[in-house]
């Protein structure tokens, strides 16, 4: 983040108190946006490696809309490297799907198939009129986005009902936090089946910025405030593996969006955001003019190998140099005020509704193989994507194989997920197309029916997760671990809703009828 471009941008908009400094949306109901997906050298952490990256970024470019818009996205697929996964699909993680639109929704083998080198597809995505929000994309093609294709998308409510409380939401409050590795993530899954450790992270990166062991000592991001004024944050964790502690020194953290949902203001000191997950928090700058750290402690792996690589940007607006205080890990034991999910309250009140159907998901890995299950299945792909054999009929429990762990239920019903997770992992467990009620967060015995919060990714525990969701959109519906590495190797499942409504509602184009049978034709390298 450049400390200058910032300012210009404040200085551009000549604010004045009460006018909420926002980022310009390209106007209109429609907005095309292409992205080409390249290999090209990148190097966050001042260390150069090929990348699979949007428009040759890590992140790929910033994306922005205003709620309602369409998107129009063409992705050209312009990858080069065998070295990596040559075909690609990209998923606007937690955007909401209209009901006929599941086939622009990017799922490979559940909704679509990748596409190869040379080829194009464009993804159109009516917004909900009523989603807003801090969203990201990245490619949902095996663990290919721990490459870098990844980059975040704000959608933006003009009539924000919290804009009250905040003087800046622009580009410059758009955080990113994310793990990185120097090797491809091809090699990284070869490695994982061997050994069934997930290879550790080189590092984290806050806002495309880190340090690894032995690196140079690359300027850690910083992130420019002006005294007095209050900044609504959007912490993207765009993860592959890692997940984060967050905490800002001298400074709190008032949580008022978690994942696109509104919540009434909850102010803490430390929040831990897993994979996949998505906070808006007010920071007022209301402290002495100085250099303060941003903590964002990473997890996972190996901590002796992670020990020196806790990302450490920093929050100024005085000259640009380092924090004099000494680096900490934020704030613990009775010092910490942490998020606790289910203290979250949604501005727009919606109870759960009871559940017509009751699921248990017990996830587990066996000993010495490397496999994640659910009740005892391990997810492997179909080589003919759901939504293709369910518009040709196929909508019978018995039309699944076992190993697709599909899960059907009939339209406009409530299904609840009752998520075991015995070896506390951690499962960013993230449905696509909708959020569930988080009826029962880890960590909490309540049950709350009343207003829970309602989100698209929620971390499970030893404590138990019980979620509900409608299956008002029919079609295959992704339920997936946010961890790509688990997810790779079998933590996976599909919300079958409604089929029979499929063939009545969903109409793709030619473009997509065209995706298998060229994915098919390619040869195995290319796929
Ligand atoms: C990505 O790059 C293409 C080609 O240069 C450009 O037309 C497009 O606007 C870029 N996309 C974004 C979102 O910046
Ligand atoms: C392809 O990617 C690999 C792995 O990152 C890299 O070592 C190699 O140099 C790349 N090849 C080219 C032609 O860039
Ligand atoms: C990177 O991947 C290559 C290819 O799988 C492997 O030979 C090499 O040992 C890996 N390097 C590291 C540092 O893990
Ligand atoms: C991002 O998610 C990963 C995986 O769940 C987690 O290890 C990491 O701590 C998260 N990052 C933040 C900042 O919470
Ligand atoms: C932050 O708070 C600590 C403890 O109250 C204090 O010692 C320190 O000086 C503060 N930092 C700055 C930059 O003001
Ligand atoms: C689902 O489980 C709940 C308990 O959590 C129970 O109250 C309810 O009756 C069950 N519903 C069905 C349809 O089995
Ligand atoms: C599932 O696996 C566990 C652990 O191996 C085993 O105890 C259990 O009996 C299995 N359940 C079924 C239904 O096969
Ligand atoms: C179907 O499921 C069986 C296990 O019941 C598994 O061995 C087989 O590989 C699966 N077939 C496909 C095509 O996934
Ligand atoms: C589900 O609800 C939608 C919207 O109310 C309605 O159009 C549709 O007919 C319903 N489907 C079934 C199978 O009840
Ligand atoms: C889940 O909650 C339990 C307490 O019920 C706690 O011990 C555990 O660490 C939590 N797991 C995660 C991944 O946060
Ligand atoms: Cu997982």
């Amino acid at each position: 983040m450049q400390l200058y471009a910032s300012l210009f941008l404040l200085g551009l908009f000549n604010n004045v108190r009460g006018v909420t400094v926002t980022q310009a949306v390209p106007p209109g109901p429609t907005q095309h946006i292409t992205l080409d997906i390249v290999n090209g050298p990148v190097s966050p952490d001042g260390f150069t490696r090929i990348g699979v990256l949007a428009n040759g970024t890590f992140p790929g470019p910033p994306l922005v809309a205003t709620k309602g818009q369409t998107l129009v996205v063409q992705v050209n697929n312009k990858l080069t490297n065998d070295t990596m996964r040559l075909s690609t699909s990209i998923d606007f993680d937690g955007v909401f799907q209209t009901s006929d639109n599941i086939f622009n929704e990017g799922s490979p083998f559940v909704t679509q198939c990748p596409f190869g080198p040379g080829e194009s597809y464009t993804y159109t995505i009516p917004l909900d009129p009523a989603q807003a929000g801090s969203f990201w994309y990245h490619s949902q093609l095996s663990v290919q986005y721990a490459d870098g294709l990844r980059g975040t998308l704000i959608i933006y409510d003009p009539d924000d009902p919290l804009q009250d409380l905040y003087d800046v939401d622009d580009a410059s409050t758009v955080l990113t936090v994310a793990d990185w590795w120097h090797n491809t993530s091809t090699s990284g899954l070869a490695s994982y089946l061997q050994t069934q450790i997930i290879p550790v992270a080189d590092d984290g990166l806050f806002n495309a910025r880190g340090r690894y062991n032995g690196g140079p000592e690359v300027e850690y991001a910083a992130v420019p405030v002006t005294s007095g004024k209050r900044y609504r944050f959007r912490l993207i964790n765009i993860s592959a593996r890692s997940d984060f502690v967050v905490s800002i020194d001298n400074h709190t953290m008032t949580v008022i969006e978690a994942d696109g949902v509104e919540v009434h203001p909850h102010t803490v000191n430390v929040l831990d955001i897993f994979a996949g997950q998505r906070y808006s928090f007010i920071v007022h700058a209301n402290q002495p003019v100085a250099n303060y750290w941003i903590n964002a402690q990473i997890n996972g792996g190996n901590p002796a190998h992670n020990l020196n690589l806790n990302v450490r940007p920093r929050i100024n607006r005085a000259p640009r140099a380092e924090p004099t205080t000494p680096m900490t890990e934020g704030p613990t034991g009775a010092d910490a005020l942490p998020l606790n999910e289910w203290e979250l309250v949604p501005i727009v009140p919606m109870p759960a509704p009871e559940p017509d159907f009751n699921l248990t998901f017990n996830t587990f890995m066996p000993v010495g193989i490397t496999e994640w299950e659910i009740n005892n299945i391990s997810y492997i792909s179909p080589s003919v994507p759901t939504l293709v054999r369910v518009l040709n009929g196929e909508i019978q429990p018995d039309d699944f194989n076992v190993t697709e762990n599909t899960f059907l239920f009939p339209a406009n019903k409530t299904v609840q997920v009752t998520i075991i997770d015995a070896a506390n992992e951690g499962h960013p467990f993230h449905l696509h197309g909708m959020n569930f009620w988080v009826v029962k967060s880890n960590g909490s015995d309540i049950i709350n029916t009343v207003n829970p919060i309602r989100r698209d990714v929620d971390v499970t525990g030893t404590g138990t997760n019980i979620l509900r969701f409608r299956t008002d959109k029919p079609g295959p519906w992704f339920f997936h671990c946010h961890i790509f590495y688990h997810f790779a190797v079998g933590l996976g499942s599909v919300i079958g809703a409604g089929f029979d409504e499929v063939g009545k509602i969903v109409h793709p184009t030619e473009a997509w009828e065209r995706l298998c049978p060229n994915y098919d034709a390619l040869p195995a390298s290319e796929q």
